[in-house]
């Protein structure tokens, strides 16, 4: 069966959402981050999640390949959508969008030491990580007005991924409920969703 490796509160969460939608038998390994002796640098030398491995041990790395390689395991299931098909392309935007502006948004709030060495420097480089992560926030938002999921009415991979950052709002200090009603609906309908309270179950407990 898959295997996939993740972390909590990691963006593994999407590829788990995904593998419990799906409903195929698969093993989670939970690993720390950026710890030398962490079990994922044995099946991903960059030492990141989610890394998953096949059956017949290929390591797939990068949410941009395993969201989609998982949701293709069950086409019926609707995960995704068949190849040609302008469907196809608006989710794989959305992974796309996801993937290049709003997870590395997330790096100057949470990590300033990443973009300066003095940590005097620090709430500058907060601040101005946060500026661009509300501007994305906003155009996310405004891209999803009228929709229940990110492309329509339909649960895709694209929101198994994009539903993983609008958790991630609180850790950075944004109180979506009041800025961001429209994400704070969006996140809502995530989290009750039963494959996600699934996955975040067994990524919390120890
Ligand atoms: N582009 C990669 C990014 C993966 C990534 O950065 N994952 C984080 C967790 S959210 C990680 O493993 N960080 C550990 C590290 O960078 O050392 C993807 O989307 O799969």
């Amino acid at each position: 069966m898959p295997k996939l490796y993740v972390a909590k509160g990691a963006c593994s969460l999407g590829a788990h959402v995904v593998l419990k939608e799906l409903g195929i038998a698969h093993e989670i390994v939970k690993v720390p981050l950026r710890q030398p002796d962490s079990p994922i640098f044995k099946v991903n030398p960059l030492g990141r999640v989610p890394t998953l491995v096949t059956d017949d041990g290929e390591v797939i790395t990068e949410n941009a390949a395993i969201l989609p390689y998982l949701a293709d395991l069950k086409p019926e299931a609707g995960l995704f959508a068949p190849a040609g098909s302008v469907e196809r392309a608006r989710i794989q935007e959305w992974i796309g969008l996801v993937n290049s502006d709003l997870h590395p948004a997330f790096r100057a709030v949470n990590r300033p030491n990443l973009f300066h060495p003095d940590e005097a420097q620090f709430p500058a480089v907060r601040a101005q990580g946060l500026t661009r992560l509300r501007d994305l926030l906003s155009a996310i938002q405004r891209k999803l007005e009228g929709k229940t999921w990110a492309i329509g009415e339909r649960f895709t991979v694209a929101d198994a991924y994009l539903g993983v950052f609008i958790g991630w709002l609180p850790r950075a200090g944004i109180d979506a409920a009041k800025d961001y009603p429209g994400l704070a609906a969006y996140g809502d309908r995530y989290h009750a969703r039963s494959a996600v309270k699934a996955a975040l179950t067994v990524e919390s407990t120890d």
